[in-house]
């Protein structure tokens, strides 16, 4: 090994190559605490090359590679196992916009500039990069494509990958694949871009991407709305999208339990609404700067969803520190809950006119496996999306670890049963990768495993991830 390390060392200077334990320690534990493994080395690139010569190195020693963004992924994916044999390649050093055409309406970045710094370059060119996400202060392109990120905007813009037009990428055995084309059509054979977004990590690294960049919407219409039901959110949702049609960019939801936490754990977190009700909903209208008639839609809704008993109560933001204020209550919940103690995470998507009786059934079920058990449910209910996270009772984390298996089997059974999906926006990672084999057909893991010979005989880009070890 100590031939790969000189190697690593010639390819990316001697700086980037991490190996003492304080150095490597905030690159092998997740944002969840739940996964912490031991890596060879953390090795930094800062250009595309220098990925490829550390890929190259690696291939040829037998050595497989962790690629990591942000390290804000919620499913494993990004940390190494526990044998110490693995290499860490961090795309953190990685983080020029290479270009910006508002005209063409892209973006050209490395794959390690975080999120909210495209949002950002997009903004100052008068222009929308649409993806958000709580992390985005910290997640990388690079790890957005590599899970196909969701986040807030799906619902008006989709996800990572309607987002995407071309990807650099280098290829498990060193050589770099220039796929950076940002041509609307391009109708000439398999689509590699899309075969690596959502892969990963498993079959290269990405290096570079075209995004897409969409009008600006500075105007919007924001509330916070008391509903007392799933069902009443969902038909809100219907309502909501009749009056504002196009405009509609955020309908969220999140439960009494969920912003009970907010409010205990976050500083300056306060409830806008007089009475508790059992569920909320975050609507969102956004429109381009001469684009008027916002706040009559949403008001139009909200007057609606009264007169049809699908809300009780509403705060609209008045003001941006408002419209921020009552996001933080939305966008906190993740934090909230890991301040609060152990959580079991589900990423649960559902056909959305089952998402109701579905949530409606699952917490007395899970409530006989362990008593007391406390569902914070929340997320993209537009997207048919439910964040379903368990909470023990008061002071029963461990009970809650010892029941993980039998809970999340139980919630898995049933989102199969409703013909949804257990990762909607996360990923396998570690976490899921052998749920996610078992609730596939034989046929489609059969296909997902020839993909990953095609590209990877020697099985190094990041084993374990999204497929089980065979
Ligand atoms: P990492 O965590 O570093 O890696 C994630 C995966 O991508 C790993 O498998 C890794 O190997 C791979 N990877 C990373 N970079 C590359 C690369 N350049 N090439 C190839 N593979 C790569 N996710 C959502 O979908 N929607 C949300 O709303 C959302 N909200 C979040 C809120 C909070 C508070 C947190 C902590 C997380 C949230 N996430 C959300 C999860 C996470 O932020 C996303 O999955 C994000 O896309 C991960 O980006 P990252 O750069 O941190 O990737
Ligand atoms: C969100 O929608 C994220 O807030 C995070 O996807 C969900 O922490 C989670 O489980
Ligand atoms: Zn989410």
């Amino acid at each position: 090994m100590t031939d790969l390390l000189d190697r690593l060392r010639t390819a990316v200077g001697t700086d980037h190559v991490l190996t003492d334990a304080g150095d490597v320690s905030a690159y092998v534990v997740d944002w969840t605490g739940v996964h912490e493994g031991r890596a060879l080395a953390v090795v930094r690139p800062g250009t595309t090359s220098e990925v490829a010569a550390v890929v190259a190195a690696c291939h040829e020693a037998g050595v497989a590679i962790v690629p990591q963004g942000g390290n804000t992924g919620l499913v494993g994916g990004g940390v190494p196992d526990a044998s110490g044999e693995q290499v860490v390649l961090s795309l953190g050093r990685m983080r020029t916009i290479r270009e910006v055409d508002p005209v063409a309406g892209t973006i050209t970045v490395d794959a390690g500039v975080v999120l909210a710094d495209v949002q950002a370059v997009a903004e100052q060119a008068g222009r929308l990069f649409p993806m958000s996400l709580g992390s985005e202060g910290s997640c990388t392109i690079g790890g957005n494509l590599a899970t196909n990120a969701g986040g807030t905007a799906v619902l008006r813009y989709g996800m990572t990958r309607e987002l995407v037009l071309g990807l650099e990428v280098v290829l498990p055995d060193g050589r770099v694949w220039d796929g950076l084309r940002g041509l609307r059509k391009d109708n000439t054979g398999y689509d590699l871009t899309q075969l690596f977004v959502g892969s990963e990590g498993t079959l290269g690294v990405i290096t570079g991407a075209v995004l897409r960049l969409f009008p600006a919407t500075p105007r919007h219409a924001t509330a916070w709305v008391a509903v007392p039901s799933v069902e009443a959110a969902v038909s809100l949702l219907g309502l909501a999208q009749q009056h504002a049609g196009a405009h509609l960019s955020t309908f969220e939801i999140a439960n009494r339990q969920a912003l009970d936490l907010v409010l205990a754990h976050l500083p300056g977190a306060s409830d806008p609404l007089a009475e508790p009700t059992d569920w909320y909903v975050l609507v969102e209208l956004a429109a381009a700067e001469n684009d008027g008639g916002l706040d009559d839609a949403l008001e139009a809704i909200l007057s609606a969803a009264v007169e049809a008993d699908l809300a009780s109560d509403a705060a609209i933001a008045g003001s941006p520190a408002q419209r921020s204020s009552l996001w933080a209550l939305r966008e906190g919940i993740s934090e909230a809950q890991k301040v609060e103690g152990a959580t079991l995470k589900h990423d649960v998507t559902l056909p959305i006119t089952r998402l109701a009786e579905w949530a409606a059934a699952m917490g007395p079920q899970l409530d006989a496996v362990l008593p007391g058990i406390r569902p914070v449910t929340y997320g993209h209910v537009g997207d048919g999306n439910l964040h379903y996270n368990l909470s023990a009772a008061v002071g029963a984390d461990d009970d809650l670890r010892a029941a993980a298996a039998d809970l999340s089997t139980a919630i898995y059974d049933s989102v199969a049963a409703a013909d949804g999906s257990i990762s909607a926006e996360h990923g396998l990672g570690r976490t899921k990768a052998a749920a996610g084999a078992s609730y596939k057909s034989a046929v489609e893991v059969d296909l997902m495993r020839a993909v990953k010979r095609a590209l990877d005989p020697d099985g190094l880009m990041n084993p374990g991830v999204l497929l089980p070890p065979t």
